[in-house]
């Protein structure tokens, strides 16, 4: 595996002839098919917010939301430019909804889900629920599932979105359509299917048939509850400090069925034991500051910076104050299709 095959002019000949029928000899290409480890276009970068911030602003001098559709400015990673992609199969994008704005209701197969950056207090309304949003909440809108958003408050809001675009660009079954109205009826109260399914208790007899949990927001104020908590007991995992899986509270599976999100908190003064995996995942810190080793580089990150680690690439995370990261990746896919693979160095 992995030699180059010899050319001839005999097999040239051959190649050419038999490129005309959509034939193609599997022996030359064979090598970048199937490589001993993956070899990803992907690579490590950082966006920091700060410059986002300031585009978005500019942006919005130039285009509405509504006119936009969605006024968002895509994270491409620099490996794969022109694609919209922040991985290969994921997209992500920084998303800016300013006071009087309305990102007019539509749906689609994708599945998408955002991490609040900055602001407090607009909302996103999601099959007829509407919910306020503030810095550190995961709100997911499952596939199919119409949504808008708009911003009633005296400020600019920022999340950050994260779709799987690749994954339903890779199967080609991309749905989509818009709704006669900008905002869409309010059907549900506020806090609906928080207070079914939030609280480890669920309406006896209700089968549901989507596989994206019935929480749709995952409020800051709990998370941090729950990490606040779980550090006062002091164990750290080497790898990953302390880290949380966002759940499905009806299967106990990841929140969303093509992206798993996790939370994790770093103290002050942690270093983290080398660690790879094959889902390239992205990262938004939320609280603290500190340093990302990436292979051989490094990305220094503070709230709201972005950044991303490719399939199979070694990462340390050193915090110099207690730090907070929220991160996605493909990784449900992955465990589903039995291709997972994860490496803790010796840790
Ligand atoms: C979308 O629907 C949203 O609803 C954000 O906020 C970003 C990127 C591509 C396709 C659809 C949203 C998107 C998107």
């Amino acid at each position: 595996m992995d030699h180059a095959i010899r050319r001839t002019p005999e097999r040239e000949a051959f190649y050419k002839k038999i490129d005309g029928e959509n034939l193609s000899a599997l022996w030359n290409v064979m090598g970048d098919l199937i490589t001993p480890e993956p070899k990803s276009a992907c690579r490590p970068h950082l966006w920091k917010f700060d410059v986002i911030r300031d585009y978005m602003t500019e942006a919005g001098k130039l285009i509405t939301a509504k006119e936009a559709e969605r006024r968002v400015l895509v994270l491409e990673n620099p490996g794969l430019r022109g694609q919209s992609k922040i991985t290969t199969s994921l997209y992500a994008g920084v998303q800016m909804v300013v006071p009087g704005d309305i990102a007019p209701a539509h749906r689609h197969s994708q599945s998408a889900l955002r991490f609040v950056l900055e602001g407090k207090g607009a909302h996103t309304t999601v099959d007829g629920e509407c919910t306020s949003m503030e810095p550190g909440d995961f709100i997911i809108t499952p596939s199919m599932t119409w949504h808008d958003h708009s911003n009633e408050t005296n400020e600019p809001m920022f999340w950050l979105d994260g779709l799987d675009i690749p994954v339903v660009q890779f199967f080609d079954c991309s749905f989509a359509e818009g709704s006669k109205e900008d905002l869409q009826m309010i059907t549900r109260p506020a806090g609906d299917s928080f207070a079914r399914y939030g609280h480890n208790l669920l309406p006896v007899d209700v089968k549901r048939t989507s596989k994206t949990s019935p929480i749709f927001s995952y409020p800051y104020a709990h998370t941090r509850e729950a990490l606040e908590k779980a550090k006062a007991r002091d164990e750290w995992d080497a790898c990953h400090g302390l880290k949380l899986k966002f759940s499905n509270p009806e299967t106990g599976d990841f929140a969303m069925p093509t992206i798993g999100t996790f939370i994790q908190m770093l103290p002050a003064g942690f270093k983290t034991a080398r660690y790879r995996s094959t889902d390239a995942t992205v990262f938004a810190a939320i609280e603290g500051k500190g340093r990302t080793r990436i292979g051989d580089q490094t990305f220094e990150w503070g709230p709201r910076d972005v950044f991303v680690v490719p399939s199979w690439q070694w990462v340390t995370h050193e915090a110099d104050a207690d730090s907070v990261l929220f991160s996605f990746s493909d990784r449900p896919v992955q465990q589903k299709l039995d291709l997972f693979r994860e490496d803790r160095g010796n840790a």
